[in-house]
């Protein structure tokens, strides 16, 4: 029993510490989410429910870490650094995992799938080196990481994706091009918090309150829960059709 009470005992948290604040509401709004996307999953078909269960997968892995990350912060008022790219390295994929999933009823082929993941892994594990390893390099480091950010733009924007999902058309392509907007809004919401967070690049961001947790908390909570959305918007539109 006394370990259990060890385990649940929470850091104590400032009544001015705005960046803690966000990762305590960043994991409420994930528990909710997977909440939702979990106990929605039975009424759709078979066909969707993958697709929701991936949603609620995602939102439910980032809860997980952001219990972590909130006491991390709360315990050592430092970046969480470990424990957010432990997160994207599993939740990205599966983003990809989405993708894919939703246009298989265009013909989509598991190896758009591998490389979307396979650029993803690349854009995080070089931000990570950029941030946690090679911290003079952050320059290189981030800009390799961007062109794999480029890479999946163009696939889903303008590649092999797009073909497909307008073979799809209907609600799977109206899906298609609200996830893309994801990927190329949302998702540039990461490199902006990288730039925030480099020592004597855009250190003023921080007087406006802009630090870099914020912002990747911020993110996250717009594209893990916002695309969620979007995929369970679609097979609730194709269940009526
Ligand atoms: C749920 C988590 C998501 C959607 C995380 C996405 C992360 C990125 C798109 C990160 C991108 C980065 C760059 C494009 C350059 C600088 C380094 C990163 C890793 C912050």
């Amino acid at each position: 029993m006394n370990f259990l009470f060890q385990y649940l005992a929470v850091a104590k948290m400032a009544t001015d510490d705005y960046v803690g604040f966000t990762f305590f509401v960043g994991c409420m709004a994930m528990m909710a989410a997977s909440a939702f996307f979990f106990l929605s999953m039975n009424s759709f078909d078979k066909k969707w429910r993958t697709s929701i269960l991936v949603s609620g997968l995602i939102t439910f892995i980032a809860a997980v870490h952001y219990w972590y990350m909130r006491d991390y912060w709360a315990s050592n008022a430092e970046s969480p650094t470990f424990f957010r790219y432990v997160d994207w390295i599993l939740t990205v994929p599966l983003m990809c995992v989405e993708f894919f999933l939703i246009l298989k009823v265009a013909g989509a082929k598991k190896s758009l799938m591998w490389r979307l993941i396979f650029f993803s892994v690349i854009m995080l594990v070089t931000g990570y080196i950029g941030e946690a390893v090679d911290r003079p390099n952050a320059w290189l480091w981030g800009l390799i990481s961007g062109l794999a950010y480029f890479v999946i733009a163009y696939d889903i924007w303008l590649g092999k994706a797009k073909k497909l999902a307008e073979a799809a058309g209907g609600s799977v392509l109206s899906a298609h091009k609200t996830l893309c907007w994801f990927v190329l809004v949302g998702w540039a919401i990461y490199p902006l918090g990288y730039m925030a967070g480099t020592p004597g690049w855009y250190d003023g961001l921080a007087g406006l309150g802009l630090n870099m947790d914020v912002i990747y908390n911020i993110g996250d909570a717009i594209n893990k829960i916002g695309f969620g959305l979007v995929i369970f918007n679609l097979a609730t539109q194709q269940q009526a059709e």
